[in-house]
């Protein structure tokens, strides 16, 4: 008996995954797990008869010869499956996207993609498998759920096609729009309402975050969605929520991010827990939640030393003019080393910068032989080397301007245009 499986609290892209595996392996029974996402199961209530699926109950283990898991690598994710870890012989087919997990597969197709459905979407186009709009349908929601519409940073070029072509086989967005918004319980919009009442945002090193203690009482399901919806409302780059469930004596601890510059996933393994970039948790027990709180805050603090910083991107060594140069020689210097401005300099201490743009200041020819000093900017926007690329973009675009000098005690060390970061921003820099 061959049997198709997938996570607990199966998502789109795990019920689509599962669906498909089904056309590929058409011998192999779909396998769901207990738990469901609530739009899953809503989505499921209405096309029961279209998608015919078994619970783990119903599998005799004994019989089962090959396994097949989507959307997930971990042993543990799946459900009353445990048996068959240990079963000799036993057949195992792994289609995921996700890496690190504990499942020894036989074969596997597993890449980093925007969802799973991308990969089985690619055998499926292969073996000219036939697709109904309702398949169609399911597909394109598992892709556009894991994706989030094709923009989350994961999504790749595979995935776009995929979605082309599942658009071409009817998929209809009017019925995966219904079932795609995540569906709030009672509690969660409690939850969610109380974040925002307190909510606050604290700047740490350059990076904008929220958070929260909340106190909450009982099991309330699924609070990174209620997380994630809180960090897109506050605006910031990081939101950590700190759940504080007294009867039981624990946190809960979710982080959403929306940089790979703040790797939540390696804030949550500094506490014990887990997840990637963009996600993750951990599960505290006995801990004050304020002291949950200065963790997180220290862990953002650290991070920012493990990754890119100003000194990494700034350029160096600087040219600089003193006050006193006329603006015809800094004329021929700016042609001379092809940038647009350079800092200005009196006793090695930067007072002030001077652009191309400043010469528009000049009324006539005979002011070129004026001394910088008079045209020059005297209020001095400067970064400090270990600052991060988004801090010296923030302060760019704020004041208007293209380039920060990188002082460092009192001295230019370095330093930075709009164009360098940029180069950070869109992952240009040379591996
Ligand atoms: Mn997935």
């Amino acid at each position: 008996m061959e049997i198709i499986t997938t996570h607990k609290n199966t998502d789109f892209d795990a019920l689509a995954s599962v669906i498909a595996a089904s056309l590929l392996y058409p011998d192999a029974v779909p396998v769901l797990p207990k738990t469901l996402n609530p739009n899953v199961k809503a989505f499921l209530s209405i096309h029961k008869d279209l998608f015919k699926t078994s619970g783990p109950k119903e599998i005799d283990m004994e019989k089962v010869t090959r396994l097949i898991i989507v959307d997930t690598d971990r042993w543990n994710r799946l459900d009353r499956l445990g048996k068959l870890k240990k079963k000799s012989g036993l057949e195992i087919l792994l289609w995921d996207h996700h890496a690190g997990g504990d499942v020894d597969a036989t074969w596997k197709c597993q890449e980093a993609a925007g969802a799973t459905i991308t990969l089985l979407m690619r055998r499926i186009k292969k073996e000219n498998t036939v697709l109904t709009p309702m398949h169609a349908t399911l597909f394109l929601a598992g892709l556009y759920e894991d994706t989030g519409g094709l923009s989350f940073p994961s999504t790749t070029a595979e995935d776009a096609y995929a979605a082309a072509f599942l658009l071409e086989n009817k998929a209809d967005l009017k019925i995966l729009n219904t079932f795609l918004g995540p569906v709030y319980s009672e509690k969660q919009k409690d939850v969610l309402f109380e974040m925002l009442k307190t909510a606050t945002r604290l700047q740490v090193n350059g990076y904008h975050i929220s958070c929260n203690i909340i106190e909450i009482e009982g099991h309330v399901h699924n609070l990174s969605v209620v997380v994630h919806r809180y960090r897109e409302i506050v605006n910031v780059d990081a939101a950590f929520g700190i759940f504080l469930d007294k009867s039981r004596n624990v946190c809960m601890v979710i982080g959403r991010s929306s940089t790979d510059a703040l790797n939540v996933g390696s804030i949550m393994r500094g506490m014990g827990g887990g997840g990637h970039p963009g996600a993750g948790s951990a599960l505290i027990k006995s801990v004050n939640p304020q002291i949950v709180k200065e963790m997180i805050i220290e862990l953002v603090q650290g991070n920012q030393y493990s990754s890119v910083r100003v000194s990494d991107l700034m350029s160096f060594p600087v040219a600089t003019v003193s006050a006193d140069t006329s603006m015809e020689d800094l004329a021929s210097l700016l042609r001379e080393k092809g940038c647009t401005g350079v800092p200005v300099v009196d006793d090695g201490q930067p007072v002030g910068i001077i652009s191309r743009r400043d010469f528009r200041r000049l009324r006539n020819e005979s002011q070129l032989k004026k001394p910088v000093k008079a045209f020059m900017t005297r209020e001095l926007i400067i970064v400090g080397p270990g600052s991060s690329p988004i801090e010296a973009a923030r302060l760019m675009v704020k004041h208007d301007i293209g380039r920060l000098p990188v002082v460092e005690q009192g001295k230019i060390i370095g330093i930075i245009t709009r164009s360098d970061t940029m180069v950070y921003f869109y992952d240009l820099m040379p591996e």
